[in-house]
């Protein structure tokens, strides 16, 4: 990151009057609540806003949210004197259908993704931050500012959110606890902040839990875990009642477990798989071979036959990447 980058960008941001800010598809704390946070920084700058997203708002810690946000980029804002921002995205391509509507428009893009092929006219792009909500935080904080108790509450969420509540954070990121620290001091509560991300959910989905990892299979000499989510499961549950953040969470503290597979009944002819990996297997390489996608730890894909051929490959493939025969443990 150089500070030229965030000085230009601070400098754009006095110098438009209209912005259109833009998270990706599907969208996670850190999208919405960067929108949010800047939304309101600007707001308070005297700017005229428009939050865009596609959606779907799936996630339960965030669909409450929906009704703040636009479908679509408003017609009629003046070209010359409206800033499209993009946060949240390594790739254009990551917010959908809102590509097409902000043609024409100048884009800035504020983004802590490693990889992805650049774009936007203005970038502040910090590969090391957290979390996009830390860098709306630095924005606020370099204009004089300090972020409002309700900007606080939005930027210590979006920062929680992408470090698993900084569980992901190793011991180099003392200038991100200061951060969280001085969001604490400007009105966030850790323990609100919490309850929104781990509570609030149905015993229903707790059920659901509790019987996917009854069902949990492991391979490769313990270092696969498969759990399947059946038909009988969706049609008895729901799929509201999915809550596939805490199931991953729970079964990497098994031990010696590097990958977790989460086969999911989405249709008759399409079932969904998750893929986690903890360490150095690269799950989103081998997603991409069944056309899907994602990260080297967090990936996944559709897939049209059966639970039972789609595993099959899925286990000899790991097993091999493990060096480990591929019998049940
Ligand atoms: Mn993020």
């Amino acid at each position: 990151m150089k500070n030229t980058s965030l000085n230009r960008l601070l400098s754009s941001l006095d110098q438009y009057e209209f912005f259109i800010i833009i998270g990706h598809e599907e969208p996670d704390g850190d999208a919405l609540n960067s929108q949010l946070a800047l939304g309101s920084f600007l707001k308070r700058k005297g700017k005229q806003i428009s939050l865009v997203s596609t959606g779907p708002f799936v996630r339960p810690e965030i669909n409450h949210l929906e009704k703040k946000f636009l479908k679509h980029v408003p017609a009629h804002l003046p070209k010359s004197s409206t800033l499209a921002v993009i946060l949240d995205c390594s790739t254009l391509d990551r917010i959908g259908y809102l590509a097409d509507e902000i043609q024409g428009f100048t884009t800035a893009v504020i983004d802590h993704h490693a990889s992805g092929k650049s774009f936007g006219d203005i970038t502040f792009i910090d590969s090391k931050a957290p979390s996009v909500t830390f860098l709306i935080q630095l924005i606020i904080e370099a204009s004089g500012e300090t972020p409002t108790p309700e900007e606080a509450k939005l930027l210590f969420f979006g920062l929680v959110t992408d470090t698993g509540f900084f569980r992901h954070l190793e011991s180099d990121s003392g200038r991100v606890c200061k951060a969280a620290g001085r969001l604490v001091d400007a009105g966030a509560s850790p323990k609100e902040a919490h309850y929104r991300m781990y509570g609030d959910r149905t015993m229903e989905s707790r059920i659901l839990l509790g019987k996917l990892l009854s069902r949990a299979e492991s391979f490769c000499g313990g270092r696969l875990i498969i759990i399947k989510e059946t038909k009988e499961d969706v049609a008895f549950f729901g799929k509201n009642n999915r809550d596939s953040d805490m199931l991953y969470q729970l079964l990497f503290s098994v031990r010696r477990v590097e990958i977790i597979l989460l086969l999911r009944f989405e249709t008759e002819n399409e079932i969904s798989v998750g893929l986690r990996s903890i360490r150095d297997i690269d799950v989103g390489a081998v997603a991409k071979e069944f056309g899907g996608g994602g990260h080297a730890k967090a990936a996944g894909f559709t897939w049209n036959q059966s639970f039972h051929a789609v595993e099959d490959s899925l286990i000899h493939i790991f097993c091999t990447m493990l060096n480990q025969p591929g019998e049940k443990h």
